[in-house]
């Protein structure tokens, strides 16, 4: 009896989970999708995958359960919790950011031994990984590069550099000592995301989610407080292009990448021009600036910008929308239309 060949997607239900769900379905291909998440999947969502299972990275029993009934190719692992959410609780950010991690990674190289065949495992990583020590600095540094300032002042940017570390190891290293070489193994690759858009879903729990918020409370014509300042400045990105970099990374022919984990960056508006473009797009946005200090204080530890020369070299990596059109384009007609229809 064979197991059903299948793309393991994790954290399914999650923003980047609905992206990737309606581009992986509508890309078709041989692997049918299987979703897992804490959360049942919306019915929309739930339709676009073959299988679905409910329940956490950490539940062996259910980890054992889709072995048994599932063979993974590849594997999307997008489950965590994000910055200010594990900042409220970090130990357990910890179980499920590293733990989970660690228990797809083991489940990603048993499978490729069962099939003989590398199992893509596709990681996102994030800027929250860089710490950098004050605001003089973060101005010095602009465009900050893969190797710089891994200093990360939140367990979320250190469970995700971590992660980065284990799924190196589990791609080069695992079991370096034993008598027989891993015959297949995984083939980790890794993006450090910026702060992503959407225009579908509501971010929850991180501490670029001010951008998101603002533009989505505009549309509701709903009051905003932004809690950092109008200069507060990090690099941002539209869903869309998060999603189609995590489908051209994962299609990159191995002997092209020259890094297991890149950097990729479309534009950096500071929170002030956020708000300038929402305001005219939303003629009487109400937003207010009421700076949280503590969660000010993270994202000043977040670099201006990224250098994603490796990316654009080695896998072609480009965004399709800038600033204006991430605005224009995406963000109001499809906000506008969500909320006309509520
Ligand atoms: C967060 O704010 O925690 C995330 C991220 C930048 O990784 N959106």
């Amino acid at each position: 009896m064979r197991r059903k060949p299948v793309v393991l997607i994790t954290g399914a239900s999650g923003e980047m989970g609905h992206g990737l769900i309606e581009r992986l379905s509508e890309r078709g291909g041989s692997l049918d999708i299987l979703a897992l998440d804490i959360r049942e999947l919306s019915p929309e969502l739930k339709a676009r995958c073959a299988h679905t299972l409910v329940g956490a990275t950490l539940d062996q029993f259910l980890l054992g359960r889709l072995v048994s009934e599932f063979e993974s190719h590849a594997v999307f692992h997008l489950a965590a919790l994000l910055s200010t959410r594990s900042e409220f609780t970090p130990e357990t950010a910890h179980q499920v950011n590293v733990g989970g991690t660690l228990n797809l990674l083991k489940l990603a190289v048993e499978q490729s031994r069962w099939h003989g065949q590398r199992v893509k495992f596709m990681f996102p990583s994030t800027i929250a990984i860089y710490g950098i020590p004050d605001l003089a600095t973060k101005q010095r540094a602009g465009r900050v590069n893969e190797d710089q300032f891994l200093t990360p002042a939140t367990m979320y940017g250190a469970n995700k550099l971590y992660c980065e570390h284990l799924g190196r190891y589990y791609s080069r290293h695992y079991r370096q000592l034993a008598v027989e070489k891993e015959r297949a193994g995984i083939d980790f690759r890794s993006i450090r995301f910026p702060g992503l858009i959407s225009a579908f879903t509501v971010p929850s729990g991180g501490t670029s989610d001010y951008a998101p918020e603002m533009i989505h409370a505009a549309a509701q014509d709903q009051p905003y407080a932004c809690f950092v300042r109008e200069d507060a400045r990090i690099p941002f990105m539209a869903m869309p292009d998060g999603i189609d970099a995590l489908l051209r990374l994962m299609d990159a022919a191995p002997e092209a990448l020259t890094r297991v984990v890149y950097n990729i960056g479309a534009f950096n508006p500071s929170a002030g021009e956020i708000a300038e473009l929402t305001r005219k797009a939303f003629p009487g946005a109400m937003i207010s600036f009421q700076p949280d200090l503590k969660r000010q204080g993270i994202v000043d530890s977040w670099p201006a910008d990224v250098d994603d020369s490796a990316a654009r070299r080695d896998w072609g990596w480009k965004p399709a929308h800038d600033l204006g059109t991430t605005f224009h384009e995406y963000l109001v007609p499809n906000i506008r239309q969500r909320y006309a229809r509520a």
